[in-house]
C-alpha cells in the first residue's frame, strides 16, 4: 500500500496560498483488492514546531480534510505529514509542505505604482528598480499584481513560467496577486527588477462594442519582493517612489487586436512613477492553476493560398500564440495573422474574429531572434505570415495556452469519428478555460457567458480537474450578483446591470452542485450557499401570481433549430416554459444542499416551493392529457430530465420526444438548453439506441457533422459550416464554442458507464451502455481518490467488461446484459460472456429512405404480401425520401412492425457493406 498526491487545496506545494483552513486530500495505490483507509493522522509543522496534530482518528475520509490547528501565520512554510492505516493491516506515510501568501492585501507595503506617458499612450510602461544584494541568500518570493496583465523579468529573465498574471476577476470587488519563488539573485553585483505592464482586460480594447478602459485608464503595478538572507535577516523591496518607469519594445498589446514588438527600441528615458491607489482590501492570492503554455504544436503544412497568402497550418484550432526564431536584418517587420479556418477557395477566412484582428507584428534588431507576444492570444489554427521572403516552418511553434488543470479523463472508442468528437471537446475545453470559461476564444467576446459554462460544466468536470478554475470564477459570479438584478449572463460582467436569464444565470446553481458531485467538495456548497439562494429567491421575486416566471428577457434554446428561420435566436420552446423548468432544477438543487449544509428550516422551505413549482409548470406547460405545451425536443427533454412532468404524463412526453426526432429523420433540432440532456432523457427513458443514433448521424444537424467537416474543436453552430463549404453568415459564428461539447458528459457517463453514486466517487456507478456503431469503449477518470476505469468490448458475440476501482472506495457494476448488479470494493476485474448481440451498424435501420428499402426486391415481396396494394398507393412516390421512421411517425402502429419485420430480413439477407 502507498498513499500518493497528497494535495493542498487540490495543489501539490502550493505556494502563496491564502486560505486560513486548508483542506489536505491524499489517494491510496493498492495491490490488493477490497483496500479501504481505516485511520489517518496529520501532523503541520512550521520551522520544527508542530503546529497541528489531528491525531490518529479511526476514519476512512481521504479527501480535503480541514486544517484544525494553530491559527497559520503569512508568509510562512508549513510542512505536512499525513499517515495512512488500511484495512489490510499496512501503514504509509507521505510528506506534502503548503506556503501560506500575504493573507490580506493590507499586508502588502508596496505602494501602487503608474506612469504618465501621456503621447506614447499604446507602449507599454515597464516599471523598474535595481537593487543590491551582498549576502547569501535562503529564499526570494516575490508578490506581485497588476491593474492590466504584466510580467516580471529578473535580471533580464522572465520570472515564472505563467501567462495573463492577475488573470480576469471582477476588479471591482477583487483583484489576484501571484506569488513567485525565485533564488536566481546576484551576489554582490546589481539586480534589476523589471514589471511590464499589457492592457489587458483592466484597460484594454474589450467587449461587444471594442471600446477600452473597462475599469480604469491608466495601468499599474503592485509588487515586493521579500529576501530572506541565511544569516536569518530579511529585506522587502516594494514598489514605491524609487521605481522608475520607461517604455519599451512592446509598442502596443490588445487582447484582441494583438501586439506589436519592436526590438529595435534601445533602453529608452527612464521617467519617475507615479503612485496611485486601488484599493488594497480587494486583494485576494491566486485562486486557480495559472495560465501556462501546456503544449507546443509544431507546424503541419505551409501552403500558398489561391491569393498568395504564406500560411502555416497547425493541423489544430487552438488558443494561444506562435512563436517563431529569425534571424532578420535591422529594421524588418514580420507580421503574423491568426484564422481558424480557409474559405472553400482555400483562402485566409478571418471573419469568424469580428473585430478581434489579432495581428502581431514584430520588428528584427538584425541579430537572431526567437519572437512571441507577452499580452494577447489568439484562437487560430492557420497562420498567415507577412514580411518573409523564405518560410521555414520548422522555425514557427504554435504555443497553446489555458488554465492548467490537471488532466483527469480519456475517451476512446472503436468509433475514430467519436474519437475525434472527443478531442474536439477536449481542445475546446483547452481553449475556453483560459482563466474564465469563455464562450469562445478568437473573437470580438471571449466572455464568461454563464450559460455556456453552465451547460459543459459536467464534461469539463470529467476532462479537467475543475475544482479551483470554477471556485475561482463562482467567486466572481457571487461578488457580481445583486439582489436587485440577480446573476450577471457573463461573468466578470462587463455588460452592466440586466436582469438574470434562465439556463445562464442557473451556472449560480449549477456549477457549485457540478463541483460538490465530482470531488465531495462541500466548502463550494458553503461558500456559494448565500449565492444559489439568492438567485432562486432572484427567481421567486419576479414570479407572477401564478407562481411562474414569466417576464424578461430570456436566451430560451438558445440557437436551437427548431424556430422559423430569420426569427430570433431563441428557439421555438416556450422561453418561459425553459426558465421555469430550471427555476424547478435550481430549487432542487438548493433544497438538497439546505440538507447537506444542515440547514434545516431552509431545506424544507425550499422542498416547499420546489413541489409548488413543479405541480405549477404541470399545470401550465402540460396538457390535462398529458401534451406538452411546446411539444419541441427540448421542451419534452426538460419536462423528462429534469422530473418535472408528473409521472402518469411521461410515457406521452417521451412519445413526442422520439416522434419529434423520428420527424426530423432521426435528428436532433436542440440548442443550448437541450442538447446536453436531449441523450441524457432518451437513455433514462429507455431510448438508449435513440441516443446512439443521435450521436452517430453525420449528416446535418449532428454532432459528427462537423467532425466529418474536419472540426478539430467544436463549433458554435450545428453548420457554423454549411454542407457547401460556406459559412453561416449571420456575424455569429465561432468553430471554438463549448456548449455542444456537453455532449461529453454522456458518453463518459452512459456509454463507458463511470458515474459517482456517492458525492465524490467515495462509491462508484459503473454501467456501461451499447450502441449500434461502437464495438469498444475504453474511458478512464482520475478522481479524487484515484483512477477509475471502465473498458468494455462486444466483438465475436463475446463480450469484455474491464473495471478499475480505486482504494478507499467501493463500486457498483451493471454488466451489459447481465441482470444482477455486482458490488465490490477497490481493484480490477475483468469479466467475459457470450453474447449475442452485434454492435455492428445495420446496413438498414428506421433511418434508411423508403426508396433504400424498395430497391431490395425481398421487401417489395414482404410489403406485397402483408400490405397488398400499400405501394400502388398513388402518394407513395412522395414518402420514397422519406425515412422509415419518418413514414411510422404518422402511420399506423401496425405498419411499424411490419416494417421491423423487413427491415430484420434486410439485415440478415443483405451481404453488409
Ligand atoms: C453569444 C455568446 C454565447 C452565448 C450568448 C447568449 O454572444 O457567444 O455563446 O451564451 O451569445
Amino acid at each position: 500500500m502507498k498513499v500518493t498526491d497528497l494535495h493542498v487545496e487540490y495543489l501539490k506545494n502550493p505556494i502563496g496560498l491564502d486560505e486560513k483552513k486548508p483542506r489536505f486530500s491524499w489517494k491510496i495505490i493498492s495491490d490488493e483488492n477490497d483496500v479501504v483507509q481505516s485511520a489517518y493522522q496529520i501532523f503541520v509543522e512550521s520551522n520544527n514546531r508542530l503546529v497541528w496534530d489531528s491525531g490518529k482518528r479511526e476514519s476512512g475520509a481521504s479527501v480535503l480534510i480541514e486544517y484544525d490547528g494553530v491559527e497559520l501565520n503569512p508568509c510562512t512554510k508549513y510542512d505536512v505529514q499525513v499517515t495512512v492505516w488500511d484495512n489490510k493491516g499496512n501503514e504509509d506515510i507521505i510528506d506534502a509542505f503548503f506556503e501560506t501568501g500575504l493573507f490580506s492585501g493590507s499586508n502588502f507595503q508596496a505602494e501602487w505604482i503608474t506612469h504618465d506617458f501621456i503621447d506614447d499612450e499604446t507602449a507599454c510602461p515597464i516599471f523598474v528598480r535595481e537593487f543590491y544584494v551582498n549576502k547569501e541568500i535562503e529564499s526570494v518570493r516575490i508578490y506581485a499584481t497588476s491593474l492590466g496583465i504584466y510580467e516580471i523579468k529578473l535580471n533580464g529573465e522572465k520570472v515564472g513560467d505563467t501567462f495573463f498574471a492577475p488573470g480576469w476577476t471582477n476588479y471591482h470587488k477583487r483583484l489576484q496577486y501571484q506569488t513567485y519563488a525565485n533564488e536566481e539573485l546576484l551576489i554582490g553585483q546589481n539586480n534589476k527588477i523589471e514589471i511590464a505592464v499589457g492592457n489587458g482586460w483592466y484597460k484594454g480594447i474589450f467587449g461587444f462594442e471594442c471600446k477600452p478602459n473597462l475599469y480604469g485608464d491608466r495601468v499599474a503595478a503592485l509588487v515586493e519582493v521579500h529576501i530572506s538572507y541565511k544569516d536569518g535577516t530579511k529585506e522587502v523591496i516594494p514598489t514605491d517612489t524609487s521605481w522608475k518607469v520607461t517604455s519599451g519594445s512592446i509598442r502596443y498589446s490588445e487582447i484582441y487586436m494583438g501586439e506589436t514588438f519592436d526590438s529595435t527600441i534601445q533602453e529608452m528615458k527612464l521617467s519617475d512613477v507615479i503612485v496611485t491607489n486601488f484599493d488594497k482590501n480587494r486583494l485576494v492570492s491566486q485562486e486557480s492553476e495559472p495560465v501556462r503554455i501546456t503544449q507546443r504544436l509544431p507546424s503541419k503544412e505551409f501552403i500558398i493560398t489561391p491569393k498568395g497568402e504564406k500560411v502555416i497550418d497547425f493541423g489544430q484550432n487552438l488558443t494561444g500564440f506562435v512563436e517563431f526564431k529569425i534571424k532578420g536584418h535591422k529594421g524588418q517587420k514580420v507580421t503574423i495573422r491568426h484564422a481558424e479556418v480557409l474559405d472553400k477557395e482555400g483562402n485566409l477566412y478571418t471573419e469568424t474574429l469580428r473585430q478581434a484582428i489579432s495581428v502581431d507584428n514584430f520588428i528584427c534588431n538584425g541579430e537572431e531572434q526567437t519572437f512571441r507576444p507577452h499580452f494577447t492570444f489568439h484562437g487560430f489554427r492557420y497562420i498567415c505570415v507577412e514580411g518573409l521572403e523564405e518560410i521555414n516552418i520548422e522555425d514557427f511553434t504554435a504555443c497553446v495556452l489555458h488554465t492548467q488543470m490537471e488532466e483527469t479523463g480519456s475517451f476512446k472508442t472503436s468509433n475514430p469519428l467519436i474519437n475525434q468528437l472527443q478531442s474536439n471537446i477536449q481542445w475546446g475545453q483547452r481553449g475556453n478555460f483560459l482563466d474564465i470559461p469563455t464562450d469562445c476564444p478568437q473573437r470580438d467576446e471571449r466572455l464568461g457567458w454563464t450559460g455556456d459554462a453552465q451547460v459543459f460544466a459536467g464534461t469539463a468536470a470529467y476532462n479537467y480537474n475543475v475544482a479551483l478554475f470554477f471556485t475561482k470564477w463562482l467567486r466572481d459570479l457571487k461578488s457580481e450578483q445583486t439582489v436587485e438584478f440577480g446573476v450577471p449572463h457573463i461573468v466578470p460582467n462587463i455588460l452592466g446591470d440586466q436582469g438574470g436569464a434562465a439556463a445562464w444565470s442557473d451556472a449560480a446553481t449549477i456549477i457549485p452542485w457540478v463541483v460538490y458531485q465530482t470531488y465531495g467538495d462541500t466548502r463550494i456548497l458553503e461558500n456559494q450557499y448565500d449565492s444559489m439562494t439568492g438567485w432562486v429567491d432572484y427567481i421567486s421575486n419576479q414570479c407572477g401570481s401564478n407562481g411562474l416566471w414569466q417576464s424578461g428577457y430570456q436566451y430560451g434554446d438558445w440557437l436551437a433549430l427548431d424556430k422559423e428561420e430569420g426569427a430570433d435566436r431563441t428557439g421555438a420552446t416556450d422561453k418561459y416554459l425553459v426558465a421555469n423548468a430550471y427555476y424547478a432544477y435550481s430549487t432542487d438543487i438548493v433544497r438538497k444542499t439546505a440538507r447537506i449544509l444542515n440547514k434545516v428550516e431552509d431545506a424544507n422551505k425550499y422542498d416547499e416551493l420546489y413541489e409548488k413549482i413543479k405541480k405549477t409548470f404541470n399545470v401550465e406547460y402540460i396538457t390535462a392529457t398529458g401534451r406538452m405545451v411546446s411539444e419541441t425536443q427540448t421542451g419534452c427533454v426538460l419536462a423528462l430530465h429534469f422530473d418535472l412532468a408528473e409521472e402518469k404524463y411521461r410515457s406521452r412526453i417521451l412519445e413526442s420526444l422520439t416522434r419529434n426526432i423520428a420527424n426530423h429523420k432521426n435528428h436532433l433540432t436542440t440548442g443550448f438548453v437541450g442538447t446536453p440532456y436531449l441523450c441524457h432523457a432518451l437513455t433514462e427513458n429507455n431510448e438508449h439506441a435513440l441516443a446512439g443514433t443521435l450521436l452517430l448521424k453525420e449528416d446535418y444537424p449532428s454532432w459528427l457533422y462537423s467532425v466529418k467537416k474536419g472540426a478539430t474543436t467544436i463549433w458554435e453552430r450545428w453548420n457554423s459550416i454549411l454542407p457547401s463549404g460556406d459559412f453561416e453568415e449571420s456575424g455569429m459564428n465561432s468553430l471554438n464554442h463549448y456548449a455542444y461539447g456537453s455532449i461529453g458528459e454522456w458518453m463518459y457517463g452512459k456509454l463507458a458507464g463511470i458515474n459517482q453514486h456517492e458525492p465524490g466517487y467515495k462509491k462508484i456507478l459503473i454501467k456501461p451502455q451499447f450502441i449500434k456503431g461502437i464495438s469498444s469503449v475504453e474511458a478512464t477518470f482520475e478522481s479524487v481518490y484515484g483512477e477509475i476505469k471502465s473498458a468494455w468490448s462486444c466483438e465475436n458475440k463475446k463480450i469484455n467488461v474491464t473495471v478499475t476501482i480505486p482504494a478507499n472506495t467501493t463500486a457498483v457494476i451493471f454488466l451489459p446484459e447481465k441482470d444482477e448488479p455486482i458490488e465490490v470494493g477497490s481493484g480490477s476485474y475483468s469479466y467475459e460472456y457470450k453474447t449475442e448481440t452485434n454492435l455492428e451498424l445495420d446496413r438498414f435501420s428506421m433511418d434508411s429512405t423508403l426508396q433504400e428499402i424498395l430497391n431490395e426486391p425481398i421487401a417489395i415481396n414482404i410489403l406485397n404480401q402483408y400490405a397488398p396494394g400499400m405501394l400502388n398507393h398513388p402518394m407513395i412516390e412522395f414518402a420514397y425520401q422519406l425515412s422509415v421512421s419518418e413514414i411510422l411517425a404518422t402511420g399506423p402502429a401496425e405498419t411499424e412492425s411490419l416494417f421491423k419485420t423487413v427491415i430484420d430480413q434486410l439485415n440478415q439477407t443483405s451481404t453488409a457493406v
